[in-house]
């Protein structure tokens, strides 16, 4: 099975997604083409992990973890059904990943060894069974670990003093706060974890072999490294648990090979054995390269399981009261602001099940007999502890024209509640960290949603772009895969948007209507006074 590319052969790259609820690959032709694609869903593929929507939830209602031997049997099964398919992975050159931001993998002594000496006659699963020192990774919708952020701020100097040097304040769900809480819970078990990564550099690990750098943009989500050196913040690592910095290992560049694919891939599924691993990053950065956003006044709005906006920046102003900056994975010396919301999709579904019988059919036919402004009526959905306000204490509300909180809605004013909702508070918190759009590029599950994308084009009064491929992320990990790749053959940096000029141009989905738009600007002020009303009284 082992042989390199011949010349004849055109070169593939992969692109891998770890996110919340499954594995994605996305294998892209030299022209960027998207050649085959595949997915594992932890639920449903893997029920023995007992997982919903890809996590545990535990009974505080705050804390949320995922099981990190999931993500290796979950690759092994990707892996298997990429072969079955009769991919040709022989002809990968490069592949990168991304991984959901902030959850950690915390790995025991000797799993180096055990990575480094991967078995092509077991299963990865299997080689690597005993290798997590925490088997229950705390993940991003984790709001567990308030005492930390208290903590650690202060030690800081405050909030803003940690979002100057980190580029966020102290969040729940960054990892130095998630590190904080286990390491003091139990210092033993601390001691003997010999490697603490991300879960994109984890999945980066498990293609390598070994230990790989977490990369500066999803390093970024950490509350740890500092957002201009781009290296481990003393400060910030002093107050969070000790020998830390041994722990994380390097940071690198997003661009940069973290290794050559480890021979299990060779000998078990027929890899390259030349393939490169570029480093891998965060959900949200690959989205950013998936959707190619170049232009200042390009921003992203991605309907996950997680909602964000995001958008690349060169000179970022990091807040305490909202947003985050990370590192941009595809421009030197470049950043990216995102908003993240907690209840993004599973809010979705949630009122669609209540109110259009499960349908999404239904759930636009619905929206579409409501006009624009919802006659006045606004709803809140916090069906989860939401980051975007802060949150803690979940709970819907609805509020009637004048203001009055009522216990329901018409189905019809219900579901346009919610989308109203969802896109008038990206608005508000986007615009407070300079994210003010002139072009919109969707991307996730909800965007395939006529009904989704117009209330969403009519809010920012911007026209609106749909992502062929609603994962933007893998298809973004993948692109980075041939950015890494291309950077590392000519041995110099060579800019995201020479390599990204082969691939298909984005088709407008929606043009604002003026008079909807104009409608929308007269409603924010009443939405953010009632956001503020709903987040005093929880
Ligand atoms: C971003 O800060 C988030 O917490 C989420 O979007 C996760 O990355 C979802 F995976």
């Amino acid at each position: 099975m082992k042989r390199a590319v011949s010349s004849t052969e055109q070169p593939l790259f992969l692109g891998l997604d770890s996110s919340t609820q499954s594995l994605k690959a996305t294998l892209l032709d030299a022209n960027l083409s998207v050649m085959h694609t595949q997915t594992v869903s932890f639920d449903t593929d893997l029920p023995q992990f007992k997982t919903q929507g890809g996590v545990h939830r535990h009974a505080d209602g705050l804390t949320v973890t995922a099981p990190a031997p999931m993500w290796c049997a979950a690759l092994d099964l990707l892996l298997d059904r990429m072969r079955d398919a009769g991919w040709p992975l022989a002809r990968v050159v490069a592949l990168s990943g991304s991984g959901q931001q902030h959850g950690c993998v915390w790995l025991g002594r000797g799993a180096r060894r055990k990575l480094q000496r991967l078995d092509p006659r077991a299963s990865l699963a299997d080689c690597l069974a005993d290798v997590f020192s925490m088997p229950d990774s705390p993940i991003w919708m984790d709001s567990s670990t308030r005492a930390q952020c208290v903590q650690r701020e202060a030690a800081m100097g405050g909030a803003q003093a940690v979002a100057e040097l980190t580029g966020s304040r102290a969040y729940e769900r960054f990892t130095g706060n998630q590190i904080a809480k286990y390491a003091a819970l139990d210092p033993v078990r601390y001691r003997h974890t010999e490697r603490i990564a991300l879960v994109s550099s984890f999945v980066a690990g498990l293609c390598i072999g070994d230990y790989a750098p977490i990369d500066a943009a999803d390093g970024a989500g950490m509350n740890l490294m500092s957002l201009r050196s781009r290296r481990w913040a003393a400060r910030a690592l002093a107050c969070t648990a000790p020998g830390l910095a041994d722990k994380l290992g390097a940071i690198t560049a997003s661009h940069r090979p973290v290794g050559r694919i480890h021979p299990w891939y060779v000998e078990r599924y027929g890899f390259n054995p030349a393939c490169l691993v570029i480093a891998f990053s965060g959900d949200n950065p690959c989205s950013l390269a998936g959707l190619r956003l170049q232009r200042p006044g390009e921003i992203a709005i991605s309907l996950g399981t997680s909602n964000t906006v995001f958008g690349s920046l060169s000179r970022p102003k990091p807040s305490a009261s909202e947003g985050h900056i990370f590192v941009n994975p595809v421009e030197r010396d470049a950043y990216m602001a995102l908003v993240c919301y907690k209840n993004g999709s599973l809010a979705h579904e949630k009122v669609r099940d209540a109110v259009a019988g499960r349908s999404w059919k239904r759930f636009d036919e619905l929206v579409a007999r409501t006009q624009p402004g919802n006659n006045g009526c606004i709803g809140f959905y916090f069906f989860e502890p939401e980051i975007t306000p802060p949150l803690l204490n979940p709970g819907v509300f609805r509020f009637d024209a004048s203001g009055r909180a009522v216990d329901r809605f018409e189905p019809e004013t219900e579901v346009r509640a919610l989308l109203e909702w969802q896109f008038l508070s990206m608005r508000l918190h986007g615009g407070h960290i300079g994210l003010k759009p002139a072009r919109i590029l969707a991307t996730g599950g909800a965007s395939v949603s006529p009904a989704v994308i117009r209330v969403m084009a009519d809010v920012f009064g911007a026209p609106v772009s749909v992502a062929e491929q609603a994962d933007s992320a893998s298809l973004g990990a993948a692109y980075r895969a041939v950015h890494g790749w291309e950077c590392a053959r000519r041995r110099r940096w060579v800019s995201f948007a020479s390599v990204m000029k082969r691939a298909a141009p984005f088709r407008v989905a929606a043009e604002p209507d003026k008079r909807a738009h104009a409608v929308y600007g007269a409603t924010l002020k009443r939405f953010e006074a009632l956001e503020q009303q709903v987040v005093n009284e929880r």
